[in-house]
């Protein structure tokens, strides 16, 4: 893979750790953070069977859009910036592995909503979220305003938006907004190895499928997600894999999946 300014990716048994490194900075997202992290998602290495995403250090996952950037911008670069860090996590909805995100401290604004264009979110007990675009007279502009409330149902989405309020670790867990705690970082980062041990067993294209239905349904009506779901039934009845992983059920011994 390329070498970043401000990431570090490195693939170790087809997962790429994909982390932001800023840590001087808490991992803000500049616009060149923002850049390299569509890039990444643009090249993804094909071998891949997931991602984990994190941030450098022990203080923060992503403290949110860079403010420093934000101060002499005009309406016009506000959108531009606005649209940049809409795009990250759409990307990160549409790759066709599973990415998981490792929060280990603030994940405020910005970082809330990169945690929330991913599959799930691990945490550890230093885990913060907020959205406090409020606080600058902003309002969260990297799709927490629609993310959010799919996440907790929009009347807590708006108290936690509106009050700018912060969320640690274990009010996200109860909300739903996280999915699994650890005790520190390290935990974590094997807590979402393990995971991805679960899906590596699978075939990928069942989880590739299963994640583009999942995406679809979330922004469409029931009708039209079962629709993709019955598209994509249709088609994963033509893989190899299917006829692998029924054969070994009927044969009573482990399925072989070679993703084709
Ligand atoms: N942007 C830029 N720099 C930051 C940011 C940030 N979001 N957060 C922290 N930093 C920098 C600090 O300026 C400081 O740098 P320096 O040492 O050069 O002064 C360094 O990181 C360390 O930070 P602190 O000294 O403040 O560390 P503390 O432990 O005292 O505090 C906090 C940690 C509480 C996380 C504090 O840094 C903080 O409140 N940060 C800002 C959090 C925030 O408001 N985030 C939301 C930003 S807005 C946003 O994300 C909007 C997205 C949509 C934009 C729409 C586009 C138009």
């Amino acid at each position: 893979m390329k070498t970043y300014e401000t990431l570090l990716t490195e693939v170790k048994n087809e997962i790429l750790h994909l982390t932001i490194n800023r840590p001087d900075k808490l991992n803000a997202l500049s616009i060149l953070v923002l850049s390299e992290l569509k890039d990444v998602m643009n090249n993804l290495p094909g071998e891949i069977r997931g991602i984990i995403l994190t941030g450098s250090g022990e203080k923060a996952f992503i403290a949110g859009a860079d403010i420093k950037a934000m101060d002499s911008m005009t309406p016009e670069a506000g959108e531009e910036f606005s649209k940049l860090g809409q795009e990250v996590p759409l990307l990160f909805e549409h790759a066709p592995v599973p990415i998981i995100a490792c929060v280990n401290g603030f994940a405020l604004g910005g970082g809330c909503e990169m945690a929330m264009g991913c599959d799930f979110i691990y945490v550890t007990h230093r885990a913060v979220f907020g959205q406090p675009e409020v606080n600058l007279g902003l309002i969260p502009g990297f799709g927490g305003t629609q993310r959010l409330m799919k996440y907790v149902g929009e009347a807590l989405s708006r108290e936690i938006i509106y009050t700018g309020r912060n969320v640690k670790w274990d009010e996200a867990i109860e909300i739903g907004l996280a999915q699994k705690a650890f005790g520190n970082k390290e935990e974590m980062i094997q807590g979402a190895l393990n995971t991805f041990e679960m899906i590596k067993s699978k075939s990928s294209l069942s989880i590739t499928k299963c994640k583009e239905v999942i995406r679809i349904g979330a922004d469409s009506t029931l009708e039209q997600g079962l629709e993709a779901e019955r598209t994509a039934f249709k088609w994963i009845f033509g893989t190899e894999d299917k006829k692998e992983g029924v054969r070994a059920f009927l044969e009573k011994r482990k399925a072989d999946f070679t993703g084709n």
